[in-house]
């Protein structure tokens, strides 16, 4: 058996970190990644055997916890029948119709591989559709990762420290403007100073890329005020909150409505599947019917489609978002108690299935808030978590998320280690 440090170490021979995304390899954090091998309902299990209680998964897809059991028999079933045709397929179909049934804003819906793809081809179809060039983004949120979003965005580029990429030509990020998440003023002085060159305004309408910051009261209502105002498109990026957040995803939760929306991660049940869709008159300008040209190899994958039905399937049950609320209310008001406990400055708090985690006295509100919390205690709260088999995001500047799996004694495990850690520092002082 290798250990984690040895399949690291021989992951790095030929792939650029040893890993295939970069927030995997706990740079933030210090130490080996896990490779992990199995996972099953809320565990996973590393090479050298140990179990961890997942609080990742797979940074959002798995909200029916690992391997759920009719989510494998559909894709062993599609598997059987052929792995990709290049063709269409009825369960396209069946998969689109629900996604527009789930999310009325979407009339219209494109399948495609990734979030990055859906949110790339919403933006071109929004410039596209108006004719304009400009983008506007908000600091901290992270779209994926085509050029014109690599600009101050979160996620991967936050954890290590710079937010805009490297080989994004200036030319390319000039029409992308980026503003304070939150920030009502300087949008609306946005809009006032150049609204009628804004081709589409892109949000995640609960960040989850910068730790999970709460849209601020009215702030969505705004951005859906202002953009139809001066002819933008309103892009709601749902990579993360779609289905996460609540069945009717954060569009319904806030009651804003956009023109656009993206959806990844829970829609393909932890396989390659997103989508991005919305109003007949702008999905109408995409290719094969409109001059705005997307397409895919693997798009619509049937593998992947069928995954991605039998675990829309299971969320729409009764209650379903309801008990994953509650595990992740527990997680977030267990911890920050046994934090108070131990005079550690600390705050949690969730929107539905996701949460994020502070080191700092209150829960923060923007980008500039975040920005100020303790990496550092994030780090060694990380690695004593991790010890004792419990598998946080491995950087302070991503969301945790619970599964349908976990059950109140598996949260409460968790609390009770994070107490053993927050006695442990008082003692160090
Ligand atoms: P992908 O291309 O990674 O499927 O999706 C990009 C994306 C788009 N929009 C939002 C709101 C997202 O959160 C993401 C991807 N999320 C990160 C985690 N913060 C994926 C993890 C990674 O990069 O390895």
């Amino acid at each position: 058996m290798s250990t984690n440090a040895e399949l690291f170490a021989r992951a790095q021979k030929h792939i650029p970190g040893g890993v295939n995304s970069p927030v995997r390899a706990f740079r933030a954090v210090g130490g080996a990644p896990r490779f992990f091998e199995k996972g099953r309902g809320a565990r996973v299990w590393d090479a050298e055997g140990k179990a961890y209680l997942d609080y990742v998964g797979s940074w959002g897809p798995l909200i029916l916890g690992h391997a759920h059991p009719e989510v494998v028999e559909a894709a062993q079933k599609a598997a059987a029948d052929g792995l990709s045709f290049g063709a269409p397929t009825a369960a396209e179909t069946e998969l689109a119709d629900l996604l527009c049934r789930l999310v009325p804003s979407m009339e219209l819906a494109r399948l495609v591989s990734s979030g990055t793809e859906a949110t790339m081809s919403a933006i071109r179809l929004a410039r596209g559709h108006t004719g304009r060039d400009l983008l506007v983004k908000f600091e901290g949120c992270y779209h994926g990762h085509s050029d014109s979003l690599l600009v101050k965005a979160g996620s991967g580029l936050l954890t290590f420290g710079n937010p805009s990429s490297a080989g994004v030509p200036a030319d390319t990020a000039r029409h992308t403007l980026a503003l304070p998440y939150n920030d009502a003023a300087a949008l609306t002085e946005a809009f006032a100073r150049q609204g009628d060159d804004i081709a589409a305004v892109i949000v995640e309408p609960v960040a989850g890329n910068m730790s999970l910051i709460a849209p601020a009261p009215g702030f969505l209502a705004l951005l859906r005020e202002m953009t139809a105002r001066h002819g933008a498109v309103l892009i709601f990026d749902e990579v993360m909150t779609g289905f996460r957040v609540a069945l009717e995803s954060a569009q319904g939760l806030f009651g804003v409505t956009p023109d656009l929306s993206t959806f990844g991660k829970v829609i393909g049940g932890g396989m390659p599947l997103a989508a991005f869709g919305g109003k007949r008159e702008i999905m109408e300008k995409i290719a094969p019917l409109g001059p705005v040209y997307q397409a895919g190899t693997l798009s619509g994958n049937p593998v992947a489609v069928a995954a991605g039905l039998a675990t829309l399937k299971q969320i729409q049950k009764p209650g379903f978002h309801e008990n994953l609320a509650a595990r992740a209310r527990q997680l977030c008001q267990g911890v920050t108690a046994a934090a108070q406990r131990h005079g550690v400055a600390f705050c949690a708090q969730n929107i539905g299935g996701m949460f994020g985690l502070y080191f700092r006295a209150s829960c923060p509100g923007n980008f500039a808030e975040v920005m100020t919390c303790d990496t550092a205690a994030f780090g060694r709260f990380f690695h004593a978590m991790l010890e004792s088999g419990h598998y946080f995001a491995p950087s302070a500047f991503e969301a945790g998320f619970v599964s349908a799996a976990h059950t109140e004694a598996d949260i409460d495990s968790a609390i009770a280690a994070a107490e053993q850690h927050f006695a442990a520092e008082r003692q160090v002082g």
